[in-house]
């Protein structure tokens, strides 16, 4: 097998470990970038090898909507397709097609919907979720899950969980492709009972490696950082751990404080394409009138092309003359942002230092320094 996944050092709860894939190994803690749709909008691969990307995410349901997995394997799978070489996980299309597409029906056979794209009725059941990943050929799959809103009432989220374990167990058995894994989703909301339920059938099941779905759909991101630690300890230790679709740079930092390995957000691919940058002191919002004329980098600190070469003023410039240089410079910087963020996490974590490391960038987001 080419998977395997092995904790180096622990520093509190906090991790950092390496996983070998088909496609290259991957020091955790890690971010990886959103590539919905194939690519990282905006964003070549070389742009993204230079920024020292492990790993992008890509997703089932739009790569099956459009241009269709089929198409992507008679091309050789997405790594053939999308000219990037390095690992690749793949969402299972369960939470988009909840959030995008108009569902029609729910069962415990899979999801019915109408394509956000061209409104035909389609159906995503386990055995699907899995056979699309396979075309893909993506490093890492995920497990097709039904991932409630935050509020849900509890039966609704219990019978979520039940739904979730079937279907686990569904496409464990579906899945064959020896170069790729299958990992498990964890659902539960804020429940810790239900979440360790969920965990436990889940993690009697064996997979490679675990994610916490369910968290920032609503719920408050204290009620979400008070639960994660908790819920972490509920997974076994020697496999990955995956928080999906969370967040901002302090919602990684609390993740990895409580002991999770890889994170994924359209964060900083969105918010620069709309002309926000994350620094140490929030998030700066190029458009406005104040960087007309500053000369300096969006940070003086960053190591990124963006801030090598290019000023605020320009930067500001691009965006009101709406060139597409903007959104990529700016998520040029933003993906650096979150890449150096967790870098600097897995030294510290090496150093035991990782307390300290958390504290200092939390106290300079919010006194904006
Ligand atoms: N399930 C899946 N993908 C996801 C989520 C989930 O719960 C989330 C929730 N933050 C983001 N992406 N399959
Ligand atoms: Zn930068």
């Amino acid at each position: 097998m080419e998977f395997n996944f092995k904790l180096l050092h622990k520093n509190g709860l906090a991790r950092r470990g390496v996983m070998q894939t088909p496609h290259g190994s991957i020091q955790t803690p890690v971010f990886m970038p959103v590539g919905t749709q194939g690519t990282v909008k905006g964003i070549t691969p070389e742009q993204l090898h230079a920024l020292n990307t492990q790993i992008i995410l890509g997703n089932t349901y739009h790569l099956a909507l459009r241009p269709g997995d089929d198409l992507v394997a008679e091309l050789g799978g997405l790594h053939q397709f999308n000219g990037w070489d390095k690992p690749i996980l793949t969402d299972s299309g369960g939470f988009q097609v909840f959030s995008l597409a108009e569902v029609r029906k729910i069962n415990d056979d899979g999801a019915r919907f109408r394509s956000h794209i061209d409104g035909k009725l389609l159906e995503l059941t386990p055995e699907r979720a899995v056979q699309i990943q396979e075309n893909l050929g993506s490093d890492i799959a995920m497990v097709l899950d039904e991932c409630p809103p935050a509020d849900a009432p509890l039966e609704k989220m219990q019978d979520a969980v039940r739904r979730t374990i079937l279907w686990a167990k569904r496409c464990r058995d579906a899945h064959v492709r020896k170069d790729q894994v299958l990992f498990a989703i964890v659902q539960g909301g804020i429940n810790l009972g239900v979440r360790e339920q969920c965990a436990r059938h889940l993690v009697d099941l064996d997979f490679p490696g675990y994610a916490l779905g369910g968290f920032s759909v609503g719920e408050s991101p204290e009620l979400m950082h008070a639960a994660l630690p908790d819920c972490a300890s509920f997974l076994p230790e020697n496999k990955p751990r995956y928080l999906m679709g969370v967040g901002r740079p302090q919602d990684l930092l609390e993740g990895v404080a409580a002991g999770i390995d890889m994170f994924d957000c359209v964060m900083p691919t969105r918010n620069g394409r709309n002309g926000h940058a994350f620094t140490h002191e929030g998030q700066l919002k190029l458009k406005n009138a104040q960087h007309r004329r500053d000369p300096r980098p969006v940070m003086s600190d960053c190591d990124c092309y963006c801030c090598k070469n290019f000023s605020r003023a320009y930067l500001h410039h691009l965006f009101h003359a709406n060139e597409m240089l903007g959104p990529t410079l700016l998520s040029i910087h933003n993906i650096r942002y979150y890449l150096a963020l967790m870098e600097q996490a897995g030294l510290a974590i090496e150093n035991g230092t990782f307390g300290e490391y958390r504290a200092s960038c939390l106290a300079r987001w919010s006194s904006g320094i």
